[in-house]
């Protein structure tokens, strides 16, 4: 059976988060900034540990607050999709503070708003070297999600 993981790319404006989706999906850098208006999807399959994954990657506009409630959700387009994802990945500028502030401002409006399974441990997490496409800006990925294999750490330099 293919199982469907639902991941969602968020942080502050231009901390290069279409640009880690695009080297995933193309591996392709570009340095010419588009930003991201509204949200964007790629549907990429995988093979992971045997088996095929189809994943839905959600490239996000800066949000301004994690949805509270499915509602809120719908009320705001652009933030559609969220509370249903498997796994967030969370992306700051190494030379921006306040980016860093924001991506732990929305990890925690995530934990307090999604019901996480009891048993998940969010601690475990593999480490993945993602290619770094250029230099200056470095981004920290983390991820939380109730499936451990879906639990990826990534640092891009
Ligand atoms: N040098 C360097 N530049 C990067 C890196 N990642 C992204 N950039 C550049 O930073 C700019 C913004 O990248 P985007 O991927 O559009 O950033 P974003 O977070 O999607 O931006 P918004 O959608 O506007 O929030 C672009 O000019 C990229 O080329 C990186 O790792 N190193
Ligand atoms: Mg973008």
């Amino acid at each position: 059976m293919v199982t469907t993981f639902k991941i969602a790319v968020l942080g502050a404006q231009g901390v290069g988060k279409s640009a880690i989706v695009r080297q995933f999906m193309y591996n392709e850098f570009s340095e010419t900034s588009v930003p991201t208006n509204t949200r964007r999807v790629f549907l990429p399959a995988v093979v992971m540990n045997g088996h095929v994954h189809e994943l839905q990657i959600m490239d996000f506009p800066p949000i301004s607050s994690f949805p509270v409630n499915t509602l809120q959700e719908w009320a705001d387009s652009c933030c559609r999709g969220l509370r249903s994802a498997h796994a967030y990945i969370l992306v700051y500028d190494i030379c921006c503070f306040d980016s860093f502030e924001y991506i732990k401002t929305l990890r925690q409006q995530i934990l307090e708003t999604r019901t996480m399974p009891a048993k998940e441990d969010t601690t475990k997490a593999k480490k993945v070297k993602v290619s770094p496409p250029g230099i200056g800006i470095s981004s920290c990925i983390s991820t939380l999600s109730s499936s451990p294999e879906l639990q990826i750490t990534a640092t891009q330099e």
